[in-house]
């Protein structure tokens, strides 16, 4: 391997500066041999007398993007990064950071142990070690209260976003902000460099940050202790259940109340705590799970270029088409939006338009933007408007005539090698794909609602649809910023068929004599965001009703669904009728428990021959909705529905809410241990006393090889 840090002795315009040229692709993460290498340039440096100055410069695309985490789980090896830092901070010659980028975690600590920083504009800074289940390990809690406040430092650290340089113009971070285009590197070099000149010849030596004490007056100090506790508060709301941020408030206190060793000491301590914690482990694999989504699995060798997307067509504008059309407009995508009258165009146009507007009031985009996005949506109610466009996303009606209908349409009259989506939730893509003369270039792009903000892409290959086609339609959702996750045809696809089993439960639990509000306060309690009822309730319980009816295939089981059946056909619907599982005021659509919906459940289930228990305990219900999801994941593993575990990870992760300090079903399995979930599913076979619950035979091979499902 080559030596990813190389020391540039001097520059052809001074002599007297060096340059620490770090090159390791693909985002320069401060891997071992980066730390070492930096280490040993520093130190050469510093034995080279005619050197004055050093300069840490980047290759690639970006300045140091963090630690390497690939290396978090793994035997740390010496010189661990505070000691880096530290040997950067003390440094007698004056070290300058040429930033560009994304400047993250590590990265941005290693630049705040710099002297100096040079930035060019756009470089994007921050501390997103919290959404890996950590708090910066490097100093980076007591650097930037330090250098920006403790307010900034609060606010960035507990977000883990990144904010362009730019708009911290007040904070004193940066030292020289740069206009440049990011990609002219050399002219970020050469500006870095004539401004270390400048510093030489003014005779600055070393801003030796560590040296720098945080004086806080005693009021100053007493709003800075409330602040943090109103952090804490907050976080404890909206990151319910997460370690990391309060430890990263209790490091940023630690700021100004503690001398700096003890408080660097401190951070270092919390650091390890969460660098182990099961929840860093599954944010980790959250990461991964996500980066690797997007891999299909073909070989190098037989992996088509995808095609490039210039014009999309959206077929039906109701609130999924709209959604779908933002999405490749916001990609700056031509999109034309079909619809069967000019009425519903001009009602979809204009509901898109509001969704925009309301973006524009909430602050999420800019006023251009929007005249942009809206600029590259059209409408049309004539299919051969469609005959040029490269790609079509259908949101039609879930019902296989009207689909089949359609792409027999889109098949006569779109050019040959345009690609035909379908934004089906369930349907069997390759029967859809018959009705056409080109089922290669058939595939599903299953969006979830609404689509313009969910970052969950289902691509379904169907058994014809081809590498090229299905290249495109990832390389898409990827260009949408979506999450794009490669999956094969069956009912429900990957997530919502495991969301099926999920929903069996918690019905299944109801008439066993659970209430609405236990399942879902003990799911919420588990860390969903939402329990399955209140969710079915906000998106109306006849959707999945038609969607059951519709299933040819589904089960014979009349407790299967019952009691959301049930309140379908006595009119409540949910939300939007004020009355479902919950009942909702009319005008606040506050929830509430309903007794009615309990006594009409209680009922049903008498009907079934269901015998009501009053011992279900917050655990089964857990247990049972999770381990349904596992088992059913294992299935799908299995059959080849989808290719990885993480994938299904991922897939929870980004489309149904699952709390990411979990990692995902398969993660959160692994963690628990693959035995404990088989001989649980047991436990509730022999209570159902039916054939149910079965082990998914994976499962069951696993334990036997000790093996895990992400392994
Ligand atoms: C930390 O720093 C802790 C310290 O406080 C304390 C230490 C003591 N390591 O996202 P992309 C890979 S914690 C290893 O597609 P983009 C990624 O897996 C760290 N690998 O590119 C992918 O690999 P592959 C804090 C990393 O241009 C490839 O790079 N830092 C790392 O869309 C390209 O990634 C972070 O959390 C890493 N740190 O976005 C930053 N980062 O090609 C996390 C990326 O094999 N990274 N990779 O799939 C990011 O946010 C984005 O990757 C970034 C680039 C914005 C940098």
């Amino acid at each position: 391997m080559t030596n990813p840090v190389l020391l540039i002795p001097t520059t052809p315009h001074a002599d007297n500066i060096t340059i620490i040229n770090i090159d390791n692709p693909p985002v320069n993460a401060l891997s071992h041999a980066v730390r070492q290498g930096v280490v040993d340039a520093i130190t050469q440096a510093e034995q080279n007398e005619s050197i004055e100055a050093i300069v840490i410069y980047c290759q690639g695309k970006t300045f140091i993007a963090g630690a390497d985490i690939k290396e978090f789980g793994k035997t740390p090896k010496e010189p661990h990064l505070p000691d880096v830092l530290q040997r950067i901070n003390q440094c007698k010659k004056p070290i300058i950071a040429a930033l560009f980028g994304s400047v993250l975690g590590g990265g941005f600590e290693l630049a705040l142990a710099c002297h100096y920083r040079v930035a060019v504009k756009g470089t994007k800074i921050g501390l997103p070690e919290v959404n890996l289940g950590l708090i910066p390990g490097a100093g980076g809690t007591q650097l930037l209260p330090r250098i920006a406040g403790v307010e900034l430092a609060l606010t960035m650290i507990t977000s883990g976003k990144p904010q362009k340089v730019d708009q911290l113009d007040e904070y004193g971070i940066i030292d020289l902000l740069i206009s440049a285009d990011s990609s002219n590197k050399d002219h970020l070099l050469h500006e870095t460099i004539t401004f270390t000149k400048e510093l030489l010849e003014q005779n600055q030596t070393s801003k030796i940050i560590t040296q720098q004490p945080m004086t806080l007056n005693s009021e100053k100090k007493q709003a800075a202790l409330a602040l943090c506790q109103q952090f804490r508060d907050k976080l404890a709301k909206k990151s319910r259940g997460q370690q990391a941020p309060q430890s990263a408030v209790n490091s940023i206190e630690n700021s100004f109340t503690l001398p700096l060793n003890e408080a660097m000491a401190k951070e270092r301590e919390y650091f390890l705590e969460c660098r182990g914690s099961a929840q860093s482990r599954a944010m980790r694999h959250a990461f991964f799970a996500e980066k690797t989504a997007s891999k299909l699995m073909i070989s190098s060798e037989t992996k088509p270029t995808p095609t490039d997307i210039k014009s999309v067509a959206v077929i039906g504008a109701g609130t999924m088409g709209g959604g779908i059309a933002m999405c490749f407009a916001n990609a700056g995508i031509n999109v034309t939006l079909l619809e069967m009258s000019e009425s519903n165009l001009a009602k979809g146009i204009n509901a898109i338009a509001k969704r925009y507007q309301q973006a524009q009031t909430r602050g999420i985009i800019s006023k251009e933007k929007v005249n942009q996005c809206m600029a590259l949506i059209t409408g049309t109610c004539e299919y051969q408007d469609l005959a040029q466009v490269d790609l079509v996303v259908e949101a039609a009606f879930e019902t296989m005539e009207v689909k089949q209908q359609i792409f027999s349409q889109l098949d006569n009259v779109c050019k040959p090698d345009a690609i035909l989506a379908s934004n089906t939730s369930y349907l069997d893509i390759d029967e859809i794909a018959k009705a056409t003369t080109r089922p290669e270039k058939v595939v599903g792009m299953h969006f979830f609602s609404p689509a313009n903000i969910m970052k969950l892409l289902e691509v379904v290959a169907t058994k014809y649809t081809d590498a090229q086609t299905l290249t495109t339609a990832m390389t898409l959702g990827k260009k949408m910023g979506k999450i794009s996750v490669a999956v094969k045809v069956c009912y429900g696809f990957v997530g919502n068929r495991m969301y099926a089993c999920y929903g069996r439960e918690a019905n299944m639990l109801l008439l066993e004599g659970a209430t609405p509000q236990q399942v879902d306060n003990a799911m919420v309690q588990w860390g969903m965001a939402m329990g399955p009822l209140a969710v079915n309730d906000m998106s109306g319980i006849d959707i999945g009703y038609k969607a059951r009816q519709a299933n040819t295939d589904r089960s014979d089981d009349p407790c299967y669904f019952a009691p959301a059946d049930m309140l379908v056909e006595a009119g409540r619907l949910g939300q939007k009728t004020h009355a479902g599982f919950y009942q909702y005021d009319e005008k606040t659509n506050k929830r509430s428990p309903d007794d009615t919906a309990v006594n009409l459940i209680r009922t049903h289930a008498a009907k079934l021959g269901i015998k009501q228990r009053s011992d279900i305990s917050d655990e089964e219900v857990q247990q049972r909705l999770i381990f349904a999801l596992i088992n059913e994941g294992a299935y799908i593993l299995e059959q080849g529905i989808a290719s990885r575990a993480s994938d299904i990870d991922a897939i929870w992760l980004n489309g149904y809410g699952f709390p990411r300090y979990l990692g995902g079903p398969m993660c959160y399995a692994d963690e628990i241990g693959l035995e404990t979930v088989v001989t649980t599913i047991k436990k509730f076979q022999q209570q159902a006393g039916n054939t149910y619950w079965q082990v998914a035979p994976l499962l069951e091979k696993l334990v036997a090889e000790g093996e895990k499902l992400t392994s």
